[in-house]
């Protein structure tokens, strides 16, 4: 199951049916994990800053996507598109993803392996991000942490033409530790993550001098990282492209805090206002 490479793990044996509490036999859409492919995943993530499977979405899933985020894109006659909640999946290809058993317990695991204890809740916080367009430059080297210890990244669409750059994900890997207290979290966040942070964050002698990463991601790959930990954003992508990405976050150890309820505020009324710019 190993290919000798800690940072790749190629699953080749899909367990395709896989027992719902309730509801007999459904299909998951990804294979299982054992517990030591979940130890390599994160020892990779550790030491790698990210772990890949490799072809585990199948390109039904990825040509039904394509058609999706084109139909969307034309009915919402938007440029770029931002999905998150529990809801705009189930009316997706993807939405088998969110009760995928398979991935349940590998987030799960990869949790626990991290944080040493169970996590406060079982939530997958699903969003999708489609950029095209003038616009989608606007949402790139937008450099962040995530709001959740483990992210699953699952890209559908990159661009891969002749000329065509691919914006690829640019990523500070395990910059810093998790933080346990929200204030440190949402302080640290307001520093790192501003925009003129960002403006070195993008520096080609940055990145080499911190030990960047850029990770080139292929339709068909999962790729799993510590979202809380590594700081991260996306190269741009030509205007005449389409870039479309499926994040499954998963782990919030601020859950609940007020503080955090107004970070998120803040996250918002960042996109909001990138929003407000696409549309002049
Ligand atoms: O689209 C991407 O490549 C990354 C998006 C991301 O980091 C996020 O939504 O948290
Ligand atoms: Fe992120």
């Amino acid at each position: 199951m190993l290919n000798g490479d800690t940072m790749n793990i190629d699953v080749t044996t899909p367990s395709r049916r896989v027992a719902h509490p309730g509801a007999g036999f459904t299909a998951d859409p990804l294979p299982s994990l054992s517990d030591a492919d979940i130890d390599a995943l994160a020892h990779a993530m550790d030491t790698s800053g990210f772990a890949v499977l490799h072809d585990v979405i199948g390109a039904q899933v990825l040509d039904s996507m394509r058609e999706y985020v084109d139909s969307e894109l034309t009915r919402r006659n938007v440029e770029y598109l931002g999905l998150a909640g529990p809801d705009w999946i189930q009316d997706s290809p993807l939405a088998a993803f969110p009760t995928s058993a398979s991935l349940q317990s590998a987030l799960t695991g990869l949790y626990r392996r991290a944080m040493k204890e169970a996590p406060a809740e079982s939530r997958i916080a699903t969003s999708i991000r489609v950029l095209s367009g003038g616009t989608g430059a606007k949402h790139s080297w937008l450099f962040h942490y995530d709001s959740y210890v483990v992210t699953a990244l699952i890209p559908l669409q990159i661009p891969d033409g002749r000329g065509e750059l691919p914006g690829d994900l640019v990523m500070y890997p395990n910059l810093r530790r998790v933080r346990r207290r929200p204030i440190f979290n949402i302080l640290e966040k307001l520093v790192i993550e501003s925009p003129l942070a960002c403006r070195l964050w993008k520096r080609n002698a940055v990145r080499r001098a911190m030990s960047a990463r850029t990770m080139q991601m292929r339709p068909g790959n999962i790729y799993f990282f510590w979202g809380m930990r590594s700081l991260h954003a996306n190269e741009p992508c030509l205007p005449t492209s389409v870039r479309c990405t499926a994040l499954f976050h998963f782990g919030d150890p601020h859950a609940g805090s007020l503080l955090k309820r107004l970070s998120a505020r803040h996250h918002q009324a960042r996109l909001r206002r990138l929003s407000r710019a696409d549309a002049k």
